[in-house]
């Protein structure tokens, strides 16, 4: 696979795709970098993200993990010091996960956000902005239903951790690009230049197939999860035999969410996956790309009640070192 496939495989969004070439072009020593709101503990959507950084490493990049802990103080995540305990333990955590230690690079915001030139230069974003645009901005990351001062504060800084990190690509999930798009607005009014970004998909329910998977609505996959809740929450998950379901009764659109999470955490990770299934029904099945599973699964060769094994098998796969981390902390 070549750098420009490996960095923008899996991707839904890259803005733009010209710039995301020009590093492709010559990745070695780029950096590129997710912040994540430290909070319980790594969870599948976190490990999305996560996914895309071993893939920019694969290709060359320099990574930085930024634990956001004065974003997480201003989206009301608890108290700043419970915050900062939090973010010292995802750290091991997402080494554990397989991020490369001597090539990934973790930084607090508080290490840099409280400083003079930060602040006047986020006083200067602040003067830029609307209170309208913010708010749009963190219409798909704020927490509670209130707008707050702080709401409209934290998009700003995340546009200015860009050009203080020193990174040439942002990274993020597709709740992230709303402030991304602010960020290439705004940055140039302080003389930086507009940042390049790359976004990853947001999965579906697992039970429904509807909206996305979050932790705080529904149910999801976290490092804590044993290997029988594994199974449990993936046997129970919504999984038509087709990768594009019809709407649901109420006309929402449906995901298959099976079939998402076999594409963007376990074909990623893994050169082969094999569904294990009796002889009597065929002998396992072995696959060495996503698409040849969705065409099984959609043709009838590879039934739902045979691939949501596999997948449990290959999800407790990717956690145990995590799990493992999380019991030694
Ligand atoms: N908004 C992110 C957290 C975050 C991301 C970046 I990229 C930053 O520079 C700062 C914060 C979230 O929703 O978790």
């Amino acid at each position: 696979m070549d750098a420009y496939e490996l960095i923008t495989r899996n991707a839904a969004e890259v803005v733009t795709k010209e710039e995301i070439e020009a590093l492709a072009d010559d990745p070695d020593g780029k950096r590129a970098y997710v912040g994540y709101e430290p909070s319980g503990v790594l969870h599948i959507g976190h490990m999305l993200t996560a996914n895309k950084l071993i893939d920019l490493q694969e290709a060359g990049f320099e990574v930085t993990v930024l634990l956001a802990d004065v974003h997480a103080y201003l989206n009301d995540k608890g108290s700043f010091e419970d915050i900062r305990r939090t973010a010292e333990r995802m750290r091991d955590q997402f080494i554990a996960y397989g991020l490369d230690e001597g090539r990934t690079q973790f930084v607090l915001g508080s290490d840099f956000q409280l400083e003079d030139d930060y602040t006047l230069d986020l006083h200067a974003l602040e003067l830029e902005t609307t209170l309208a645009r913010a708010e749009r901005a963190m219409a798909e990351i704020k927490s509670g239903d209130a707008v707050k001062v702080s709401q409209a504060v934290y998009p700003l800084m995340q546009a200015l951790d860009i050009p203080y990190l020193g990174v040439d690509l942002a990274v993020g999930g597709m709740e992230q690009r709303k402030v991304h798009m602010l960020a290439r607005d705004v940055l140039p009014s302080i003389d930086r230049k507009p940042p390049t970004s790359l976004h990853t998909p947001l999965i579906a329910d697992l039970a429904s197939g509807v909206g996305k998977m979050s932790s705080s609505t529904g149910v999801t996959i976290s490092m804590e999860d044993a290997t029988s809740e594994i199974e449990t929450k993936v046997e129970k998950a919504y999984c038509p035999p087709t990768a594009d379901p019809e709407p649901d009764d109420e006309g929402r659109e449906r995901e298959n969410p099976v079939l998402q999470i076999f594409e963007y955490h376990v074909f990623p990770r893994f050169d082969r996956v094999v569904v294990e299934r009796p002889e009597e029904y065929g002998g396992d099945l072995e696959y060495e790309s996503y698409p040849e599973l969705e065409a099984d699964l959609e043709s009838g060769e590879l039934h739902p009640a045979d691939a949501k094994p596999a997948l449990a098998s290959y999800l407790d796969r990717l956690i145990a070192p995590g799990r493992e981390q999380l019991h030694n902390q």
